[in-house]
């Protein structure tokens, strides 16, 4: 038996046996049910409710074909998801991710997560996720352009500002975002909120761009205070080179620390001096590969493969800001005996199941990331109060709000887990305080999905 409850038992074979193969979503099912042991045995009306099992189910799942015309006027074709998780807080919301490992069970892990995640913001938002098997690598500008809209041309009927809304992930940045949002406007007429992310001029928030990576500082800050600890004088290491891993790498550096190294999916970087984020936002907008940071930076060096970095670089603050399962058991062991004190997640699921064991039994701080870097979804959440009110907030008011909701998000979790017996456990206190908000209100909301 995986579980001691037995309707948790019986609510994961379920799950199971409804959704194999789906590694990644089982993955995640698990780790969330796991925490709810003493949830579940406290409060029985959650049974009486079927939560387990309506939770577990997402409320909708859309899977549709994108055909686009590439360059060479070759007819292409992709596979578009969106899965619409949860709505018993708020209207869905979550990002869009392309890449070509996107499949089913990708997309409802993070459909999963997201709910529990944005409960923990505090503001009103449900969970969904999206995305495609589309690869952007080594596209031209007019092929993003003409897949974004044939792909938002099917998803336009399934969102909108009071019931779904997108936003950026892996592959999807402020380009994506503007052209997704044009033909939104476009087969709509309708100038909304329906995604967020957007450019400042047409109804962005300052510090959407930065938020995942500043959240995760803010919240790691947070966490290290908990032992008498800051960033000061720290070596960080920050996987990715992406959206959350540059601001990441900025506030951490802000805040005192020294970034030692950082990879995309390639290989490393590294550099004793600390790693200079102007340069990686250089490099990120000219969509050019972290290797050729060594160009810019003399004093750094380039290491191919990106899995080496966790067992060539010591550092005391490890922040996973790439993609699921980058770090191992083994990846993590090493990481350990590198000195780490805390390992927080910029992205989703980063570290496996086994990595996550190894951190608690050394006694590292550890971090899920539907805590740590929720300050991405919060700062949506901040992005639609501006849009509905048709105002814009300057970017010491959406920073300071953000901050914010990350000490709360810290409190909730810290409160949690040690109301429920795990005493300092962020897991277990980030899966039961998301859990709770949701449940209680589908209890309140009668069976409707
Ligand atoms: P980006 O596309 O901006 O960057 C992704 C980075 O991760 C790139 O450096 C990429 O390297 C690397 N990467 C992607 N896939 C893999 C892979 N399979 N193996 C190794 N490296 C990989 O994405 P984001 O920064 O937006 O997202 C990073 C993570 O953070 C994801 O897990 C995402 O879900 C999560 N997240 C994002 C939020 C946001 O607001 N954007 C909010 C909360 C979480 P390469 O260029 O070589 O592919
Ligand atoms: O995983 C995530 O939280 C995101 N990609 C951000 C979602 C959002 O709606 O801003």
């Amino acid at each position: 038996m995986a579980f001691k409850s037995e309707y948790l038992e019986r609510v994961y074979e379920s799950v199971e046996r409804r959704n194999a193969g789906e590694k990644e979503f089982l993955q995640a099912v698990k780790e969330v049910f796991t925490s709810l042991e003493p949830v579940i045995e406290r409060n029985p009306e959650y049974e009486k409710w079927g939560i387990m099992e309506r939770i577990s189910e997402p409320e909708r799942f859309v899977q549709f074909r994108v055909t686009w015309v590439d360059d060479s006027g070759k007819v292409r074709v992709n596979r578009g998801y969106r899965v619409q998780f949860n709505s018993a807080i708020g209207p869905y919301k979550g990002g869009i991710r392309l890449h070509p490992s996107v499949n089913a069970s990708i997309i409802k892990f993070l459909g999963f997560e997201q709910t529990f995640k944005n409960s923990l913001t505090g503001l009103p938002m449900g969970g969904a996720k999206g995305g495609s098997d589309f690869d952007p690598r080594g596209k031209s500008d007019m092929e993003i352009m003409r897949f974004c809209q044939s792909f938002m041309t099917e998803l336009q009927r399934h969102i909108g500002a009071d019931t779904d809304v997108p936003a950026g992930d892996i592959g999807v940045g402020g380009r994506e975002v503007g052209y997704l949002f044009g033909q939104y406007k476009r087969l709509r007429n309708e100038f909304t909120g329906a995604l967020t992310g957007k450019g400042l001029s047409f109804g962005g928030s300052l510090v959407r761009t930065e938020a995942t990576g500043f959240g995760l500082c803010y919240f790691t800050r947070e966490m290290l205070a908990s032992k008498g600890e800051s960033f000061e004088g720290k070596r960080v290491l920050v996987s990715g080179a992406g959206n959350v891993a540059i601001y990441a790498c900025k506030k951490a550096t802000e805040l005192g620390g020294k970034v030692v190294a950082m990879s995309n999916s390639c290989g490393y970087v590294t550099d004793e001096s600390g790693i200079d984020y102007r340069v990686l936002e250089k490099l990120y907008e000219r969509r050019a590969p972290i290797s050729e940071y060594v160009n810019e930076v003399p004093t750094a060096k380039y290491v191919e493969g990106s899995r080496n970095m966790w067992f060539d670089v010591k550092a005391e603050v490890v922040l996973p800001c790439a993609t699921q399962n980058e770090i191992d058991g083994e990846a993590a062991r090493a990481i350990v005996a590198g000195g780490a004190i805390a390992v927080a997640e910029g992205a989703n699921m980063p570290n496996t199941p086994e990595a996550i064991e190894v951190y608690k039994k050394a006694g590292v701080l550890y971090a899920p990331g539907k805590a740590s870097n929720a300050g991405g979804v919060a700062t949506s959440g901040l992005e639609m109060c501006q849009n509905s009110a048709r105002l814009s907030w300057s970017f010491e008011e959406v920073d300071r709000r953000l901050d914010d909701i990350m000490k709360n998000i810290y409190k909730s979790c810290v409160e949690a887990a040690a109301e429920y017996g795990f005493g300092y456990d962020l897991e277990a206190g980030a899966n039961i305080a998301g859990f709770k908000k949701v449940a209680d209100a589908m209890i309140a909301e009668g069976v409707v999905y």
